[in-house]
């Protein structure tokens, strides 16, 4: 990165539960930002947003949106960046998706930058980079150094995940659900097929032909290609949980050999984005009310699974709009700029 240079920033999904977590995480990281372009749909055409006591106008979404633009973060749903991300490209930008559009595409690189930096350098291909789905995130930034210690075998996971993952419609549909049960007015459902409220959905995204959802699948798909080992055998369930900001993660670990619990702990306690957070002797363990705002991925509940060989149960719990999308965003972004620009 040239000393003082600035880039020219846009971001697609600005009025957005994400965006809106962008512009924060910019902002907090003191990213080296030129211009700032916020783009949106129809709907939030001349919106102001403020920004470092700046108002910008959001502007219209469109493949003529990015001339000048160096790095355009998306976060407007996978068929906008389907649609944007190519002409963002060839106006010269670094595109980061936030989107599941090119996430599989063995042509381009799916980045935790804790976990594979080095996939970076693959942006020469497309342009692009995309940023994985947020319980596939915190879940591979607590396992690296288990993998790189031990190797995995087998994983079995169980998200509970917060309403914020669905968009500000979902965070709105819990709040009003929430104040219609304390009034006595009947809860209305729209986002989810079902109550939210102090309820429990297994069901996130769609069902597919093998009964998993898409995003469960998401998860075995995503982990093996990230740790580039296909060999490693996965299941997820993933839950909708009536929390606002945070997914919870139970995940058991299946490891090649032996590891103990106090080496795990050792490993985690220094761990980049890591924070241990485990004394249950004092009722401390990784809560999603403790990670909002919180960059760090909070690691607890560490024992032994006493049901297999060479097992760990643990706890992982972070911030889905921060680390899962945001955060991880603008990460990719800064190792771009540091290593590549
Ligand atoms: P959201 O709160 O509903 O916001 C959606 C954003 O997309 C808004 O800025 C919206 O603009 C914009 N948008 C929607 N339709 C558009 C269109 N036709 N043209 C231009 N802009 C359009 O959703 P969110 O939670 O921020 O999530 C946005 C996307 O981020 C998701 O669809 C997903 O692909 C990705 N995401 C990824 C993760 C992850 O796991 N990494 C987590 C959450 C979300 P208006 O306000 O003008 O409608
Ligand atoms: O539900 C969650 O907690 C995470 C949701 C992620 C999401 C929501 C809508 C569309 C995605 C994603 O990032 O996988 C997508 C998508 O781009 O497919």
């Amino acid at each position: 990165m040239s000393e003082n240079k600035k880039y020219n920033v846009a971001i697609a999904g600005a009025t957005g539960a994400v965006g809106g977590a962008m512009l924060d995480v910019l902002k907090r990281r003191d990213f080296p930002i030129n211009e700032l372009r916020l783009l949106a749909s129809e709907r939030s055409i001349g919106k102001k947003i403020n920004f470092n006591g700046k108002e910008i106008a959001v502007q219209l979404l469109s493949e003529d949106a990015f001339e000048g633009i160096d790095i355009a973060l998306f976060s407007a749903g996978a068929t906008r960046s389907l649609d944007f991300a190519p002409a963002a490209v060839k106006a010269g930008a670094l595109v980061v998706d936030n989107s599941s559009a090119y996430r599989m595409n063995p042509e381009i690189p799916l980045v935790v930058p804790e976990v594979n930096p080095e996939a970076i350098a693959k942006h020469k291909n497309h342009g692009i980079i995309a940023n994985p789905n947020c319980s596939t995130i915190q879940m591979l930034v607590a396992l690296k150094p288990i993998l790189d210690k031990v190797g995995i075998k087998r994983l079995v996971i169980s998200t509970y995940q917060a309403v914020s993952g669905s968009g500000a419609d979902a965070i709105a549909e819990l709040d009003a659900q929430v104040k219609d049960y304390a009034a006595g007015n009947e809860m209305k459902a729209s986002v989810y097929p079902h109550q939210i409220a102090f309820n429990c959905l297994p069901h996130i995204d769609s069902f597919l032909e093998n009964g998993y959802t898409k995003e469960e699948m998401k998860m075995v798909n995503e982990t093996r290609k990230i740790f580039g080992d296909d060999s490693i055998a996965i299941t997820a369930t993933a839950v909708r949980v009536p929390v606002f900001y945070g997914h919870s993660e139970s995940v058991n670990i299946e490891t090649k050999a032996k590891i103990t619990v106090a080496e795990v702990k050792e490993l985690l306690a220094n761990a980049p984005g890591v924070k241990l957070t485990d004394d249950v002797e004092n009722n401390i363990y990784p809560l999603a009310t403790n990670c909002e705002s919180e960059f760090d991925t909070l690691v607890g509940r560490i024992r032994e699974d006493e049901s297999i060989e060479n097992g760990i149960n643990m706890w992982v719990v972070s911030d889905n709009i921060l680390k899962g999308a945001a955060l991880n965003t603008v990460q990719i972004a800064e190792v771009f700029i540091k290593e590549y620009k």
